[in-house]
């Protein structure tokens, strides 16, 4: 992993550190205005309304990297989350209790300009961009919660790597109908300009309706487009899909065999680009 600037800050136990906001550089800056404005544009008509809504309510702009403390400020007013400062990916324990307690672990640096498009870690731009948005929907809040204190579980079960799968499939890379047609919540996306597109109009990836255990089995890729995208019908179904306890649902997904990336199963609920937008088609079988 290239080490960012951030990587000998001093921290804390719970591995934040001082987001140092005064220390920005005008480039980096710049780059943010950059980041943002290109990925805003592509936004309208493709991100869900949800987060096109915090956007405006958080005053996320391309006025330069934001202060994750003011930022924090608002977020907490409306769900009591706050954006925590830390120098790259944090031990998954630390990640969880951070989410648990309503806590989002968002990185201090910003690419570097030969990154500009892509990147393997989160940086400031695919966290504050991506999450922080979802991050004010009182559902989808509670959502993260759950989400945290159900992996500091999964990791008591040794089960992490289905709940694991859950979060890529929904909060990185989810994809949610709404009225005129899929829109997208996941980070992932959200701070992709080219997924971004790809995710709601290209013909080769799947489209396929939420499904807990389905995506507990389901693999995924992490340096390539999706070739799998779940489609929840809100936060409401999410949420509701999720609020239990896990511990019989690891049981049932124990003894099934994993499904790579690209496949489909007769059983899956796919949804094709069809001419009204999207609808629910019967798997081909
Ligand atoms: N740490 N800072 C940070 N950001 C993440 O998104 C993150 C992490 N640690 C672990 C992790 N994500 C994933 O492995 C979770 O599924 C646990
Ligand atoms: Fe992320």
């Amino acid at each position: 992993m290239l080490k960012n600037r951030y990587h000998d800050a001093p921290r804390a136990a719970d591995f934040t550190i001082d987001q140092a906001w005064e220390s920005y550089s005008p480039e980096e800056h710049d780059r943010w205005d950059r980041l943002f404005r290109r990925q805003r544009e592509v936004a309208k008509g493709r991100a869900c309304a949800t987060a096109l809504k915090a956007m405006e309510e958080l005053e996320l702009s391309a006025s330069g990297i934001p202060h994750m403390g003011e930022l924090s400020d608002k977020l907490e007013k409306i769900t009591g989350w706050r954006v925590v400062p830390v120098a790259e990916l944090v031990p998954d324990e630390i990640f969880f209790d951070h989410l648990a307690n309503r806590r989002f672990p968002a990185g201090a640096f910003i690419r570097p300009e030969a990154e500009f498009d892509y990147l393997q870690e989160p940086d400031i731009f695919h966290d504050i961009f991506g999450h922080v948005p979802l991050l004010a929907n009182p559902v989808f809040a509670d959502f993260m919660e759950a989400y945290g204190k159900g992996g500091q579980r999964a990791m008591q079960l040794g089960q992490l790597h289905n709940l694991a799968r859950l979060y890529w499939y929904t909060v990185e890379f989810g994809l949610i109908r709404e009225a005129g047609g899929l829109r997208i919540y996941g980070a992932g996306i959200l701070s992709s300009p080219q997924e971004t597109v790809f995710a709601l109009e290209d013909d080769s990836p799947n489209r396929v309706a939420f499904d807990l255990q389905r995506i507990m089995r389901t693999k995924y890729v992490i340096d390539d487009f999706q070739q799998t995208y779940f489609v929840i019908d809100s936060f409401d179904a999410l949420l509701d899909a999720c609020y239990k306890d896990f511990g019989n649902v690891y049981q049932q997904v124990k003894d099934q065999p994993d499904i790579e990336a690209h496949e489909t199963l007769a059983e899956d609920a796919l949804l094709n680009k069809g001419t009204l937008g999207y609808f629910r088609k019967k798997a081909s079988v």
